[in-house]
């Protein structure tokens, strides 16, 4: 076999003007795609410096191809592919902080944005507040000028920008959180409130932090999608990601100075706010991925295109927005529901796109609230039990129990898996375990968890689970 050429950058490297904190498949299918559109139609100093927090993968994978990748489009006509050219650097906080602060303090930055997943912001997922007692926070506190963490490195670098007299930067976070402008607000400001009151205040004052709303299905790269490309283009490409055609970003306008790429050559929204379009996509879209996550896991399949290739299960997703979630969720501008989540079932249908129903499963104690349990409250609220979304809740108890159906160890990934293996062993029976994992307050919300017609559906449920299996328990829910 001949030895095939690495991919490398046939452009100079693009002018840096935003700091990306989370460099992950999901910003290289995103964030770096739509800013590459807005480079290619305008030009401008808007390259990303990439910044993972901890892992140097990235910056091993994307440094010998002069930050250069290819984004691969699975559609159903085939693949299309495409060198994305809008990084120019990748550092790695952990090994360089100093490097990280230093470009973070520049002030030709003008936006630092962020992928880091739910669990990066340090949060406490039941109340989105910073939980200082976490123990990058509390190293953070420790080593201010030496920060680890997202809030740690936002908070320091704002610090030299505020010693400087410089104006600071926007921050824009593009994770899958409700309000997620709000969110890093309020963590970014309780940790600089912990440091000083009055950089606190400045921070309040002069900082925008944008929300915004995002969405395209990304699965993991596997070593395959690697050799696939090279036999398509000849070069290998270690950093490449696949993805779906479909993509929407929808962000508030709130910048500094007004300065940000022009996203809008890309499609993005550009709106006054976008609460209501992020209610419809964490609900409708989130919610009914971890619901077939789990449900699909413990029946057996491997990706979402598998579980709702069964027909109940596809059923499960219009049962489910039609009764339990839509009623929900505010009418977004310029949105119709039945078209919205009719094409959310033809993107899970999407043959070319293997996303594993255990890559979504990841991390359920930081998704839960925001994907599944708002939407119970609300319509506990308004009456009505959502006995679906109580199912998606045992489901999500029987995973983290950590044995699925067949007996086997599940690979259980999530920054509360000990925790939450140890409150499912603590009992034996489906009451006990149901309420020692209720009991968990980082994830559930006391207001919840202390209303007995959730407390007793999702036991019900979870006796299902363990009785008969998830298909049959899916099959019941439809036919009640
Ligand atoms: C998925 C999301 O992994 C997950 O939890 O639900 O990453 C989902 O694919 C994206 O939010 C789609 O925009």
């Amino acid at each position: 076999m001949t030895e095939h050429p690495r991919l490398k950058r046939n452009t100079a490297p693009p002018k840096p003007g935003i700091v990306h904190l989370g460099p992950g498949a999901f910003f290289k299918a995103f964030n770096a795609v739509y800013t590459d559109d807005a480079l290619r139609d305008g030009g401008g100093n808007w390259g990303i410096v990439a910044v993972s927090l901890q892992s140097d993968r990235a910056a091993r994978e994307l440094r010998p191809q002069g930050c250069a990748y290819t984004s691969v489009t699975l559609g159903a006509a085939g693949h299309e592919t495409r060198v994305i050219q809008s990084l120019s650097d990748v550092l790695v906080a952990k090994q360089d902080p100093q490097a990280v602060l230093s470009i973070m303090s520049d002030p030709a930055i003008s936006i630092v944005s962020l992928t880091i997943t739910e669990k990066g912001y340090c949060h406490n997922p039941a109340t989105g507040t910073l939980r200082l007692d976490a123990p990058e926070i509390q190293f953070d506190l420790a080593n201010p000028t030496n920060p680890q963490s997202a809030p740690g490195l936002i908070v320091e670098a704002l610090v030299r920008r505020y010693s400087a007299g410089a104006v600071p930067f926007t921050v824009m976070s593009c994770d899958n959180l409700p309000d997620n402008g709000a969110l890093v607000r309020g963590v970014v400001l309780e940790f600089a409130r912990a440091r000083d009151p009055l950089l606190a205040e400045w921070i309040a004052k002069e900082v925008p932090f944008p929300a915004t709303m995002v969405d395209r299905i990304t699965p993991a790269t596997t070593p395959q999608d690697i050799v696939r490309l090279t036999e398509q283009k000849g070069y290998v490409d270690l950093a490449c990601v696949q993805h779906e055609p479909f993509r929407q970003w929808v962000i508030e306008d709130h910048f500094v100075g007004g300065r940000r790429p022009r996203w809008e050559v890309g499609g993005a929204q550009i709106v006054r706010s976008v609460a209501a379009h992020e209610t419809m996509k964490l609900r409708c879209l989130n919610g009914t991925h971890s619901t077939l996550a789990y449900l699909g896991y413990l029946a057996g399949y491997e990706s979402i295109a598998e579980t709702v290739a069964d027909p109940d299960f596809a059923t499960l997703c219009t049962t489910l927005w039609e009764r339990e979630i839509l009623p929900t969720v505010p009418q977004p501008e310029g949105e119709d529901f039945q078209a919205y989540v009719e094409s959310l079932l033809e993107r899970y249908r999407n043959p070319a796109i293997h996303h594993r129903t255990w890559q979504i499963a990841m991390d359920g104690s930081q998704k839960l609230p925001q994907r599944v349990l708002g939407t119970i409250k609300d319509r506990l609220d308004a009456g009505h039990i959502p006995n679906g979304l109580c199912l998606t809740v045992a489901g999500w108890m029987r995973y983290v129990g950590g044995i699925d159906e067949q007996g086997q160890t599940i690979d259980v990934r999530d920054p509360l898996a000990t925790d939450l293996r140890a409150a499912s062993d603590s009992a034996e029976n489906a009451s006990g375990k149901v309420n020692a994992l209720l009991a968990m307050d980082a994830v559930f919300d006391p207001a919840l968890s202390g209303d007995p017609r959730f407390v007793q559906a999702v036991t019900n449920a979870y006796r299902q689970l363990s009785d008969q299996g998830a298909a049959a328990a899916v099959r019941q829910y439809l036919n009640t």
